[in-house]
């Protein structure tokens, strides 16, 4: 390929800053879950910069947003960029943002420097990737790539009892595109912090991503007795919140008798009627397990499970347990990693490849392209925080990593 093509960096970081005011923290991270008043402001100014980009903008029926620049042969199948814009509660400002609007830039980039492609480009923000607010993560991509049934997610509610349905109207993103592949693409590429410490510790500038963790998302309520606390002697409780204890330090314990790469979390937990003198009476909890190895993902949700049975019959109360998602491990095909690799030297910067342990978009578009991914640095491997950072330095290397391979993909005329 040509000269490499540089990103503007000023430009990106403004980009980057601009996205951060719609649901910024006090603590100088996001509160913006998918589908809220944050996420839709969000969403207006992506739309905004896309037709400023000169990009023809649709939005699907899940509400994921696309933004298309045509290339020279309009037969070609086109690449797709981008990851998403919803975030974690009181999360940080680069996990999915800097993706997106990374994928912005390399479209200004282009156009700055005259460039056409063979292929279109097309540029995505996937709705609701996070699953925090409405599970499963990956949701908009999982409709997207038929691996998730629309009308059921639509149905999906948060804690407060709002259908997914009705959170995309109100924030007047239920598109009318369908959410579906209309055509065939020929590659995908995201680019996302790490959100762990591997690259820190090797001093690498940007990661090429191989592959991504299969992983599992499941609930599980035990169902007690309600009693005063003063007056119900010990042996006749049936106490919700200490089979959920049980069963939490039982999964904390899992990984160590699994594979290396194992990890498993339980990372909510609803205690009702959560009042100081009432033993609970019911307590439900989450779980996700991840692994590089499906097999063990499954072995692990086997455990899980044994374990909920056992906690609830150790303290005589029921277990209703409900698998939420279950995606799995991923391993990107050559093509795409060889065009991030291949970038990465280019450029003269110092790549490390390596597996996500985190769950992307790109594990969900996998199963209908050739996907692929580039990693900037977490700085001390923390993400799903306020305390998230990644220098600018290192944005701008992964910027343009990521613009060189998505170039690549796209085949310069
Ligand atoms: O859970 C994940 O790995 C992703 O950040 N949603
Ligand atoms: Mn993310
Ligand atoms: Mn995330």
């Amino acid at each position: 390929m040509d000269a490499a093509i540089d990103v503007d960096r000023d430009r990106l970081l403004d980009s980057l800053r601009a996205q951060a005011e719609f649901g910024a923290t006090d603590g100088g991270g996001l509160h913006r879950l998918a589908l809220s008043p944050a996420d839709r402001a969000v969403r207006d100014w992506f739309v905004d910069a896309l037709t400023d980009a000169g990009l023809s903008v649709r939005v699907d029926a899940f509400g994921n947003v696309f933004g298309r620049r045509e290339g020279t042969d309009p037969d070609a199948a086109p690449v797709l960029l981008g990851s998403h814009l919803d975030s974690q509660p009181r999360g940080g400002i680069y996990d999915g943002a800097l993706g997106v609007v990374t994928a912005v830039e390399f479209v200004r980039t282009l156009d700055d420097a005259g460039i056409d492609t063979r292929r279109p480009v097309e540029v995505v923000d996937w709705t609701n990737e996070e699953g925090s607010r409405f599970q499963p993560t990956m949701q908009g991509s999982g409709v997207w790539a038929g691996a998730l049934d629309l009308e059921t997610q639509y149905e999906r509610t948060d804690d407060d009892g709002v259908r997914v349905v009705d959170a995309l109207e109100r924030i007047g993103y239920r598109g009318d595109a369908p959410a579906e592949q209309r055509e065939p693409y020929d590659s995908y590429l995201e680019l996302h912090v790490e959100q762990g410490p591997a690259l820190e510790t090797a001093g690498a500038d940007v990661g090429v991503v191989t592959g991504i963790v299969g992983l599992s998302w499941g609930r599980v309520a035990f169902h007690g007795r309600p009693d005063h606390t003063g007056t119900t002697p010990m042996h006749l409780r049936s106490d919700a919140l200490v089979a959920a204890a049980d069963l939490t330090t039982a999964i904390r314990r899992l990984p160590s008798t699994l594979g290396d790469r194992t990890v498993a979390t339980v990372g909510s937990l609803d205690v009702d009627p959560d009042s100081i003198n009432v033993v609970p009476e019911r307590a439900e909890l989450t779980w996700d397990v991840r692994d590089s190895a499906d097999d063990v993902v499954d072995q692990a949700v086997d455990r899980v499970e044994a374990e909920a049975a056992a906690a609830a019959a150790r303290e005589g109360v029921e277990a209703d347990v409900e698998r939420l998602l279950r995606a799995p491990a991923v391993e990107f095909p050559a093509r795409p990693v060889d065009a991030a690799a291949d970038a990465v030297d280019a450029l003269g910067y110092d790549g490390l490849r390596l597996v996500s342990g985190a769950a992307h978009d790109a594990s969900r578009v996998a199963s209908v392209c050739d996907a692929g991914m580039v990693f900037a640095v977490s700085e001390g491997g923390r993400s799903h925080t306020e305390a998230e950072y990644t220098a600018p330095a290192d944005c701008y290397r992964a910027a343009n990593a990521f613009a060189n391979a998505a170039l690549r993909l796209a085949e310069p005329v």
